[in-house]
């Protein structure tokens, strides 16, 4: 398959940043089509014409049209040439679909919940009130309404709140133990893996300090500091607009 590929996507981070990653770290050149999340720029007809479901990110390869991050990833790595970023090993692809998997489906929700509690809903607060909801009520997907109004309203409760928060702890702990294993988080090589894993947790240090650092998770922040060495990890977080980004400039600092 030939044609030009458009990668449609937020900021650098969680979902957006994945397939940006895994394009850049294969040397595929591409359109970069910047959505603002904050400014509803994915429930727009422009964007919902191509992802009818307004969720960030979609990519389009010549006439396809492809959703869903982590399966974008594996897209990816397979329709182009390129360093492969999936291992050879039965056992370590089974790894790194395990971890992928865990990640998607049960960490990142958490990770997502706190964000949206602690960041997007601040921010939607300092808008007019008519403007967000009428934004909110152009929003396709029922389950995203509700999370944008939990998010503005300020409507998370303390339970769910109180679950996520442990799992992001227990999520730090498991990426600490795995990462003590071996140098990369699946497998020897560099792989989705850790595309994956460094999108959910590369803002860990400058967001808890106290948790993530050089005394208590070493693993954790020697793999950080690695993969964000690498020139596709600077080239992609150099698209990022916001502040979102800066998160990283800790990682720049080494251990004493
Ligand atoms: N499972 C999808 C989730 C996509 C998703 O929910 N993306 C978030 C951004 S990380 C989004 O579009 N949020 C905005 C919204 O729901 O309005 C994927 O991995 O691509």
């Amino acid at each position: 398959m030939t044609g030009r590929v458009t990668l449609y996507h937020w900021e650098p981070n969680a979902n957006s940043g994945k397939p940006m990653l895994a394009l850049v770290e294969k040397g595929v050149s591409f359109d970069s089509h910047y959505l603002d999340m904050l400014g509803f720029d994915h429930h727009r007809p422009a964007y919902l014409a191509i992802n009818p479901e307004g969720t960030i990110p979609a990519m389009t390869h010549g006439g396809r049209v492809l959703t869903e991050s982590t399966a974008i990833m594996e897209y990816v790595d397979e329709a182009f040439a390129g360093p492969p970023l999936m291992p050879a090993d039965p056992v370590e692809r089974w790894r790194v679909r395990w971890w992928m998997k865990f990640m998607d489906q049960w960490l990142a929700p958490s990770f997502s919940m706190i964000g949206w509690s602690v960041f997007v809903g601040p921010a939607m607060r300092q808008r007019d009130p008519a403007e967000i909801e009428a934004a909110i009520e152009r929003i396709p997907l029922p389950e995203r309404r509700t999370s944008w109004r939990k998010a503005v309203y300020g409507l998370f409760g303390e339970e769910e709140m109180a679950e996520s928060r442990r799992r992001v702890a227990l999520g730090i702990d498991l990426l600490e133990a795995e990462l003590g294993k071996r140098e990369w988080l699946a497998s020897d090589g560099f792989s989705l893996a850790d595309i994956n894993g460094f999108n959910l947790a590369y803002g860990l240090p400058a967001t808890r300090p106290e948790a993530v650092n050089d005394q208590q998770t070493p693993n954790l922040i020697r793999w950080l500091r690695a993969i964000y060495a690498r020139p596709a990890t600077r080239a992609c977080w150099a698209l990022g607009r916001t502040d979102m980004a800066k998160r990283l400039a800790v990682l720049e600092e080494q251990p004493a």
